[in-house]
């Protein structure tokens, strides 16, 4: 009988026993080594490899509570949203996401292609390396996965048996709770903030009784509008990369959300890449041109995601009343209103929440840290109460830099 009958959280030894029985992919002779190389905050992530021939697998399993902490209790059922979505977007963005060879729904694992010829982004842009297919690749998946699963597109019993399939109570609570609610008030008490800034946070977040009201309002609205498939995470550790490939990962936060949820994210975290640069390089002119570079990709990425959302709304609605004058760009104007709102919500709670990113985290210099967590929190504030006039790359280029401007270094 086999040992992956029951489920139990793998080691690298009972993965590669795994590989061997549940996979095609290796000779039976073949000698296989097993690394867990997961640096996320919830899965394990192994990789197998045949230490003759090279050829390796990804396996990835869901554990009962979050690795970042115990007190996440999630679903081991995680992965297969995650598998199941992977494979949907394979199809609307082909060649942006890896290959699933399988999902085992005991062992809660999913085994997939390596990537190891790519890099995780958020670490790349740490080392200031710079992808000009970027913006040209994450807008194709953005717009091909998000506007090709709305009701705009989908015949509508078709796309509400999707929103069906994509319930995910538990990864949305965390999402609810950990970028909606606790950064604006710390009800619970599980807020992480640089203990240097903790005045000026509660002044300028705490105590903004208009930036709550507006953060409640999006709450709703993110829990409430089931109009795309999101990837549901879409930061720079979601993404590995190359110079010439780009594979988004991990969706495993996926369901029916705002389009602007998965756009905010994106450029939430390239401006953490900004910030984390403007703090780190020394030189004047090597941070001249390589924060230049993040800024062209921020306004690229808002104005080609503009770009290719009206061409493909034109190639593939179907909905009789979207089509009519005018929908088009109301429609498209909420998801920049969205996108906007979340920028300042992701922002905010990678700052002064539970889960950090390393973009700050790194930042060495107490005082030049302290200004990257202030720029990043006003520019964060702008982007939420001003959200409806945010409409091309520039505009929100244009909130990044005033921001800047009001702490000189
Ligand atoms: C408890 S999980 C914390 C964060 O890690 C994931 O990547 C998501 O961003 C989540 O909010
Ligand atoms: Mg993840």
């Amino acid at each position: 009988m086999s040992k992956f009958n029951t489920y139990f959280l793998m080691k690298p030894t009972d993965v590669i026993e795994y590989v061997k029985e549940k996979l095609d992919l290796f000779e039976p002779e073949a000698d296989l080594d097993c690394k867990e190389i997961g640096d996320g905050n919830l899965n394990y992530v192994f990789r197998v490899w045949d230490k003759n021939t090279n050829q390796s697998v990804i396996v990835k399993q869901a554990g009962e509570t979050a690795r970042i902490s115990d007190d996440f209790k999630l679903s081991t059922d995680r992965n297969k949203i995650e598998s199941d979505v992977l494979q949907l977007e394979g199809k609307l963005a082909p060649g942006l996401v890896p290959v699933v060879y399988k999902y085992d729904e005991i062992m809660n694992c999913s085994a997939m292609e390596d990537l190891s010829d790519h890099v995780i982004m958020r670490q790349a842009l740490i080392e200031h390396k710079k992808f000009p297919l970027f913006a040209d690749h994450v807008t194709t998946f953005m717009v091909n996965t998000l506007l090709l699963t709305t009701d705009v597109v989908l015949e509508h019993k078709e796309k509400k048996a999707l929103v069906k399939n994509y319930i995910n109570p538990d990864l949305c609570e965390i999402t609810e709770d950990l970028v909606y609610t606790e950064p604006f008030n710390d009800y619970k008490g599980r807020n992480d903030v640089f203990p240097p800034n903790l005045e000026w946070v509660r002044r300028e977040l705490y105590e903004d009784q208009e930036l709550r009201l507006e953060v409640a309002k999006l709450k709703f609205e993110f829990m409430t509008n089931a109009q795309a498939l999101l990837h549901g995470d879409l930061h720079t550790g979601s993404i590995f990369i190359k110079p010439d490939s780009t594979k988004v990962i991990d969706p495993e936060f996926a369901f029916y959300g705002p389009i602007g949820y998965d756009v905010g994210n994106v450029i939430a975290n390239l401006i953490f890449a900004w910030v984390n640069a403007d703090a780190t390089i020394n030189d004047v002119a090597e941070r001249e041109d390589y924060t230049v570079w993040l800024e062209k990709t921020i306004v690229d990425i808002v104005n080609m995601f503009n770009e290719k959302f009206l061409k493909a709304w034109e190639e593939n609605v179907s909905e009789v009343l979207a089509k009519e004058e005018g929908f088009d760009k109301w429609y498209l104007g909420t998801v920049l209103r969205d996108t906007a709102a979340v920028t300042g919500l992701e922002l905010s709670r990678r700052i002064v929440g539970l889960a950090h990113v390393k973009d700050i985290t790194s930042i060495s210099d107490k005082n030049a840290r302290l200004r990257a967590e202030r720029i990043c929190l006003t520019a964060a504030k702008d982007y939420i109460k001003k959200r409806e006039s945010f409409k091309t790359g520039e505009d929100f280029l244009a909130t990044l830099r005033e921001a800047v401007n009001r702490f000189p270094r």
